[in-house]
């Protein structure tokens, strides 16, 4: 995969060299490429940004200077002539911003598949309007993706949870493939369960015996009703949305001791009941 981020802070990317995401552009499973916005620039002032029409605080960064980096690291000619519709609709452009979709591991999974992403990373009051509007209309897919509900300064700290979030469910990044079934946010749509290693005992505090026992079959009940636990006390958007058809007699004890029941085929928490 390779991916572009264009950024006015390059150096924010700089963790991108480190760790997991190093090691797999070291490997050349990703090709990361960060590019200073400014170089995009014609003027004196290397200026990438403006004051926005119609008024209000801060600064709006500018569609040309967007345009020319934008087309340049997707390999677009300018003016958008022949062939260029093919190498369009072969790039993902990715917009960080707090306005966007909500980013998910749904959404890593999928830009995974990808074989180019471009990252244009917003800063001061956002990008021209017109930037995402203009490559939709060339045949890029664009995705303006949120990482959550609060706000950053701009989108490089965002491209970075972005990068990592992709470029560790690349093919041979993960050591161990198994260790991306079981964790928080997979296809099971719990919480991970909670995890102990070495010493048995630290303090007064113990591991549970059942982990110590070797039945795997009661060591993967007790991580699933842990899992189930979990996600009842600090997950209740998770509970509402789980496939009850899915659940066991087990995970519904478990659910209901945590005071969630079923009703109307949904959980919801005992007592808050549908109609
Ligand atoms: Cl993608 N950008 C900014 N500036 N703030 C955010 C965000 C993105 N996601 C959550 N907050």
């Amino acid at each position: 995969m390779r991916i572009d981020v264009v950024t006015i802070f390059p150096d924010y990317l700089a963790a991108l060299d480190l760790s997991l995401v190093g090691k797999a552009r070291a490997a050349g499973i990703l090709d990361l490429r960060v590019h200073d916005l400014r170089d995009w620039t014609t003027d004196r002032h290397r200026t990438v940004d403006d004051t926005p029409f119609g008024g209000g605080a801060g600064m709006v960064m500018r569609p040309d200077v967007w345009g020319r980096a934008i087309d340049d690291v997707a390999g677009l000619s300018a003016g958008t002539p022949d062939g260029d519709e093919a190498r369009a609709g072969a790039v993902h452009l990715v917009v960080p911003t707090p306005s966007g979709e909500t980013f998910t591991q749904r959404t890593a999974e999928a830009l995974a598949t990808e074989e180019h992403l471009v990252v244009a990373c917003g800063r001061y009051e956002g990008i021209d309007a017109r930037v995402a509007e203009h490559y939709r209309s060339a045949g890029m897919r664009v995705s303006e993706l949120s990482i959550g509900d609060y706000v950053l300064n701009g989108g490089e700290v965002a491209a970075l949870v972005m990068v990592e979030a992709v470029g560790r469910l690349l093919p041979g990044v993960v050591g161990n493939p198994e260790s991306l079934v079981e964790e928080s946010h997979g296809a099971a749509g719990l919480l991970e369960y909670p995890v102990y290693t070495k010493p048995p005992a630290w303090g007064d505090l113990e591991v549970p015996d059942v982990l110590l026992s070797g039945h795997h079959a009661r060591i993967h009940r007790w991580r699933r009703d842990q899992a189930l636990r979990r996600t009842a006390a600090r997950r209740p958007d998770m509970v509402r949305a789980l496939d009850v058809a899915a659940l066991d007699r087990h995970d519904l004890e478990v659910l209901a001791e945590a005071g969630w029941s079923v009703v109307d085929d949904r959980l919801d928490r005992a007592g808050h009941g549908g109609s």
